[in-house]
């Protein structure tokens, strides 16, 4: 399931290239998407919240008022190896993290948060990949 997680990320962070310039990110803001799990990663920039909504958007993930869309993002995590295994629980954590900060009227910063909390219960729940795994995909490809 790790595995799995780590194939997400990076599938998801493809479209950060298409992103990187109206989201106003600069490079030192986030290089790669896979620092995303790393320990000093920061959820500080506003831009790295607009970021994830415009790489969402890109993918067709997000429904009515910005928030995800389900079926949608199931089938996203579907379209991975074994994405069936991590779909359901994936799906899940973003959308009690979303109800938690439901009351953020922008989208940026709601969606920065609803991150942070994505990435805290996927470690909690074991499913985080390690930066050694991310690193060696990355560098492979
Ligand atoms: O309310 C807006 C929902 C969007 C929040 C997405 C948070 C997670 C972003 C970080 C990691 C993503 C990896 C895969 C995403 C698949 C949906």
């Amino acid at each position: 399931t790790v595995e799995v997680m780590k194939d997400v990320t990076l599938g998801f962070g493809e479209a950060l290239e298409q992103c990187r310039e109206q989201s106003q990110l600069t490079e030192e803001m986030m290089e790669e998407f896979y620092h995303f799990w790393r320990e000093d990663f920061k959820f500080e920039a506003r831009a790295v919240g607009c970021a994830i909504h415009c790489m969402s958007r890109y993918f067709n993930l997000l429904g009515e008022q910005q928030r995800m869309h389900h079926d949608n993002t199931h089938k996203f995590i579907q379209s991975f190896p074994n994405g069936e295994v991590l779909s359901h629980q994936m799906v899940g954590i973003i959308h009690t993290c979303e109800q938690q900060h439901d009351a953020e009227t922008d989208h940026c910063w709601r969606i920065l948060r609803v991150a942070e909390c994505f990435k805290r219960e996927s470690q909690a729940q074991g499913l985080a990949p390690s930066m050694e795994m991310l690193m060696a995909e990355f560098i492979m490809e």
